[in-house]
């Protein structure tokens, strides 16, 4: 096993890292910039270095810095996290090039699923099923035609290069075809440096479902299972499950052995999670690989009770699997919600400034994953995702609340979070029946943002103002300095309990 790792990366994962590091027994070196330079990934790491200026590109991103780094400490290995230069073919390779071990897929791996028409043509070659369409790019507006007509609208253009959504354009009809054609093309060049684009059948109205697959350097590929990511905003996730209430085992069998089947067609080794598409009629598709430890992780390893990030550090060093694939069975029910600090009544607008009071929630079957202590400075250099909470219960129902719950325990102040848009989305009905698709979150964002109708508004004020200086007389000396606030836990609670008893 390593005796040093050095962690490429920040917030809540880089903490995340040093945690499965120290029960390794494995010393951990951290990296910073100087907006972090207080960081409490900084402060948890055994040591840490500075690599530059608060802008990525002059400190995470900053490749050669952090290889050079990592010898000057003697750690061993480098841990990416995600974002960042996770999937950067060229750092894996500069990570291996200077002795060292990378704790990820080959960089052959990364290489091939980063092209999503190779990723697609070694799908095929696995027999695992993908969308319906081509495996090279375009080679102008005829050649679409051809191939749309072939497929039947409406089709997708997407950029060979792309990933996450960018370079994407619908087209319902032949006469739409060319202009998207070039501007899907005009935008995977300025995104990618690369205007390959290539064309699909859109699918409508699909689940995203995807499997985590672990494989080790010694032939054992397995999958762990789906995560249900579809309540999601524009490809930003916000809330994921495992498992999906959509996969039967025998549905979980095929999608599991046919996200092995892509893994191993693409030589990987490591963590790594196939993205599928799950259509209404239980057809499901594949659309690309992700060749990294993802966000939303904890959500599998609560239901298999599989630590994937010792298990990345563990496949690194060499070790072999001990799991069977029919031993790993999901068992219960665990839910992420991704708090940011982004203001759900404003459309999500970035929320910057200081934590100035944070409560964080406990309890039976609740794991916080945080970046964030009372103190941090929530700036715009780095993404707006603060913490992740996750919970787990015997079932879905009681799942839903148990986050409930963990969110009501949970007060941040001083910046805005998502937190109440969270606590809206665990009262629908629509979301507790499951009832939920990749446009969901789109199609019903009205019903679940800035929605605080006057009667409540002023009752709660009520209560808040009561409590607080009920609050004050009893422990005067509370009023010196922080001050938790009363109106989220307080006046809410008892609304949204009272809410919540009536949706049971
Ligand atoms: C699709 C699709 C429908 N049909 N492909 C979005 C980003 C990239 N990962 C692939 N994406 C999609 N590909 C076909 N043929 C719909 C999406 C899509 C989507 C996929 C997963 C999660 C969220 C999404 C949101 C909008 C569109």
């Amino acid at each position: 096993m390593f005796r040093k790792v050095l962690i490429a990366n920040r917030g809540e994962i880089a903490l995340r890292i040093i945690r499965a590091c120290r029960e390794l027994g494995i010393e951990t070196v951290a990296v910073y910039s100087e907006a972090d330079a207080h960081a409490p990934h900084v402060r948890q790491a055994d040591e840490a270095v500075l690599l530059g200026p608060a802008p990525a590109s002059e400190s995470y991103l900053k490749g050669h810095a952090i290889v050079a780094a990592a010898i000057r400490t003697g750690a061993e290995a480098i841990h990416p996290g995600y974002g960042f230069l996770s999937e950067r073919e060229w750092f894996a390779r500069a990570v291996r090039d200077a002795g060292l071990v990378w704790i990820g897929p080959p960089a052959e791996a990364i290489a091939a699923m980063g092209s999503k028409t190779a990723a697609r043509q070694l799908a095929i070659a696995a027999g695992t099923p993908v969308v319906p369409g081509t495996t090279t790019a375009l080679r102008d507006a005829e050649d679409a035609a051809e191939v749309a007509d072939r497929f039947g609208y409406p089709v997708l253009l997407k950029a060979a290069a792309g990933g996450g959504g960018k370079g994407m354009r619908v087209v319902h009809t032949r006469e739409e075809l060319a202009p998207a054609l070039a501007s899907a093309q005009r935008e995977a060049r300025s995104a990618f440096g690369d205007d390959a684009v290539y064309v699909e059948k859109f699918i409508v109205g699909p689940r995203h479902v995807e499997i985590q697959v672990l494989g080790d350097m010694h032939g054992t590929m397995l999958h762990l299972g789906e995560r249900e990511c579809s309540v999601q905003r524009r490809h930003q996730k916000m809330i994921e499950e495992a498992p999906s209430v959509a996969v039967s085992p025998e549905l979980r069998a095929r999608m599991g052995a046919a996200a092995v089947a892509a893994a191993r067609a693409a030589g990987y080794v490591n963590a790594g999670t196939c993205e599928f598409l799950l259509d209404a009629t239980g057809e499901f598709y594949f659309l690309e690989m992700n060749t990294r430890i993802q966000v939303e992780h904890p959500v599998t390893e609560l239901v298999t009770g599989i630590d994937l990030v010792e298990w990345q550090i563990r496949i690194a060093a060499g070790e072999k699997l001990p799991f069977a694939q029919e031993a790993i069975v999901p068992r219960g029910w665990a839910i992420e919600c991704r708090i940011t600090s982004e203001d759900p009544d404003t459309n999500f607008l970035p929320s910057t400034g200081r934590v100035q009071y944070l409560h964080l929630p406990s309890g039976p079957g609740v794991r916080w994953d945080g970046g964030v202590e009372t103190g941090s400075e929530i700036s715009l250099y780095y993404d707006p995702m603060l913490a992740k909470l996750i919970v787990w219960a015997s079932t879905r129902d009681a799942a839903i609340a148990r986050m409930h719950r963990a969110l009501l325990e949970l007060t941040i102040e001083g910046v805005d979070t998502s937190r109440d848009f969270h606590l809206r989305v665990m009262e629908d009905e629509e979301f507790r029946n499951g009832d939920i698709e990749i446009q969901w979150l789109e199609r019903r964002m009205a019903d679940l943002t800035g929605r605080t109708p006057p009667p409540d508004t002023v009752i709660r004020a009520a209560i808040a103002g009561v409590l607080l200086a009920e609050r004050e007389r009893a422990a005067p000396h509370r009023a010196n300095g922080i001050v938790p606030p009363a109106s989220d836990t307080s006046g809410s609670h008892w609304l949204r309990t009272a809410r919540m008893e009536s949706l049971r």
